[in-house]
C-alpha cells in the first residue's frame, strides 16, 4: 500500500478558511478505501510558519506528496513543493486541481519540483498512480490523465482519462482528516443568507459537476466534459483547451437525490451539522436538465428524512438553496 501526504495550500490569505477542500477530501477517501495510508496537512486551515510546514513534511517518509488547489493558491503551492523537494528529493511530487489543469505546461515549467500533474478529474487517475506505486514502478506514462515531465522542459500528456460515470460511486469526503472542530466549524458562517449567517456547524457538499451553460469567461477544468486535447501534425498532444467557439461539449453529472439526502443525514448525525452548503457551480441548470425533477425529489426526501427544521429551530438547519418548495422554503 502507498503512503501519501496530501498538502492543501493556502487560498485567500486575507480571509479565514471556510471550506474543506472537497476534491482533496474525496481523493483521501478513495485512497483509504483502497487500502492506502493517507495523511493530510491542511495548510489553508492551520496556516503554520515555514519551520512547522517543514517539520510536517519530514515527520515520516512518503511514497507520494500530493498538492493541489485553484490557481490563486499558486504562491503557497510554489513554497510547499520547493520545501517538499528539498526534504525528499526522491519522492514524487504531484499537482492537481485548477492550478494545474488550466495551464499544465506552464505550471510544470514554473514549478520544476513537480514530477507530474493530474489533468482534469482525478478520481480514477489518482488510484491508478497509487496502484503503480504499489507495484514499485514509476512508469507514469502508462496512466491516463497525466502530464509528465520528460526532460527539464519537455512534457508528455498521457491520453485523456474517462470521467466517472456515476457520481454516486464517490465515497463521502474524509472530513475526519481535516480540522473541523478546531478551524472549519468556527468559520461556518457565510454571508449568503440569514441562515448562512447564523450557522455554527456547516459542512459542504458538491452534488453536481460543472454547468450546462456557456459563459465566455468561465470554464470547468475539464470535469464538465469541456476539455479538448490539442494535437500537432504528428499526433502528439501539445496542450489542452476549454470551450472554444465551435468546439463546445458538455457532460452533465449530478448525484441522485438519495445520495444527497443520505449524505446530509449521515453528516447531520455524525457531526451534528446545522447547515449544508452546496458548492455546485450552478445546480439550477442540473434541475432544468432533469426536467425539473431533481430539486423536487431532493426536497421530498429531505423532508422524509426528518431534516426539515422544527418550527422553533427553523433557522438552525439551513440549506443554501432557495427552492420554492413547501418542504424546504424558507430554509
Ligand atoms: C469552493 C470553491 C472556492 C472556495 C475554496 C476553493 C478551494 N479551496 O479549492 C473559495 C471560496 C476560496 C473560492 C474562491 C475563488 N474561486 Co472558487 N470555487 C469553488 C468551487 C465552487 C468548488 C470547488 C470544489 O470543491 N469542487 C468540487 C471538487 C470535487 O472538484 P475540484 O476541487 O476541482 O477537485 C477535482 C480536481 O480538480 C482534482 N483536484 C483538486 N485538488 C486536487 C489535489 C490533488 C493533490 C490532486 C491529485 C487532484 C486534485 O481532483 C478532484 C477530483 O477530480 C469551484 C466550482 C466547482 N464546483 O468546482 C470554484 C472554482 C474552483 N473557483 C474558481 C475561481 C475562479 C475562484 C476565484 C478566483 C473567484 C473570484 N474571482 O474571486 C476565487 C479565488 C479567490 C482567492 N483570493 O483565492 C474557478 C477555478 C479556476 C481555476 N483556474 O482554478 C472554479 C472552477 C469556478 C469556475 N468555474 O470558474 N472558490
Ligand atoms: S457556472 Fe455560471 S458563469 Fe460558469 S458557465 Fe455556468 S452559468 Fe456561466
Amino acid at each position: 500500500m502507498a503512503k501519501v501526504l496530501f498538502i492543501n495550500p493556502m487560498v485567500r490569505e486575507e480571509d479565514d478558511p471556510h471550506h474543506v477542500p472537497m476534491g482533496m477530501a474525496q481523493l483521501c477517501s478513495i485512497a483509504i478505501n483502497n487500502g492506502h495510508k493517507v495523511q493530510v496537512y491542511d495548510h489553508n486551515a492551520w496556516r503554520a510558519d515555514d519551520e512547522t510546514i517543514k517539520k510536517v513534511i519530514e515527520s515520516d517518509s512518503w511514497d507520494l506528496i500530493a498538492v493541489g488547489g485553484i490557481t490563486t493558491a499558486y504562491s503557497s503551492i510554489k513554497k510547499i513543493v520547493k520545501m517538499s523537494k528539498k526534504v525528499f528529493p526522491n519522492t514524487p511530487i504531484c499537482l492537481g486541481g485548477g492550478v494545474l489543469t488550466s495551464i499544465p505546461k506552464e505550471v510544470l515549467t514554473w514549478l520544476p519540483e513537480v514530477d507530474f500533474g493530474f489533468v482534469g478529474e482525478a478520481y480514477k487517475t489518482f488510484l491508478d498512480v497509487l496502484s503503480m506505486i504499489d507495484e514499485k514502478k514509476t512508469d507514469w506514462s502508462k496512466i491516463k490523465g497525466l502530464v509528465i515531465r520528460v526532460n527539464k522542459n519537455d512534457y508528455h500528456f498521457t491520453p485523456p482519462q474517462e470521467l466517472l460515470k456515476n457520481l454516486d460511486d464517490l465515497p463521502y469526503p474524509a472530513f475526519d482528516l481535516f480540522p473541523l472542530e478546531e478551524v472549519y466549524f468556527k468559520n461556518s458562517k457565510l454571508l449568503y443568507s440569514e441562515q448562512g449567517m447564523k450557522t455554527t456547524r456547516r459542512l459542504d457538499i458538491n452534488a453536481s459537476i460543472g454547468c450546462s451553460l456557456i459563459c465566455k469567461f468561465c470554464y470547468h477544468l475539464g470535469i464538465a466534459g469541456d476539455m479538448r486535447y490539442e494535437k500537432d501534425q504528428t499526433g502528439k498532444v501539445i496542450n489542452v483547451s476549454f470551450d472554444e467557439p465551435g468546439k463546445i461539449s458538455r457532460k452533465i453529472r449530478y448525484n441522485s437525490p438519495e445520495y444527497i439526502v443520505n449524505y446530509a443525514k449521515y453528516h447531520y448525525d455524525k457531526y451534528k451539522i446545522n447547515f449544508l452548503y452546496f458548492l455546485d457551480e450552478n445546480l439550477m441548470t442540473m434541475d432544468v436538465y432533469s426536467r425539473r425533477t431533481w430539486l423536487k425529489e431532493i426536497c421530498r426526501l429531505w423532508k422524509e428524512a426528518g431534516l426539515v427544521p422544527k418550527k422553533k429551530e427553523r433557522w438552525n438547519l439551513g440549506w443554501h438553496l432557495l427552492v420554492r418548495n413547501k418542504s424546504c422554503y424558507p430554509l
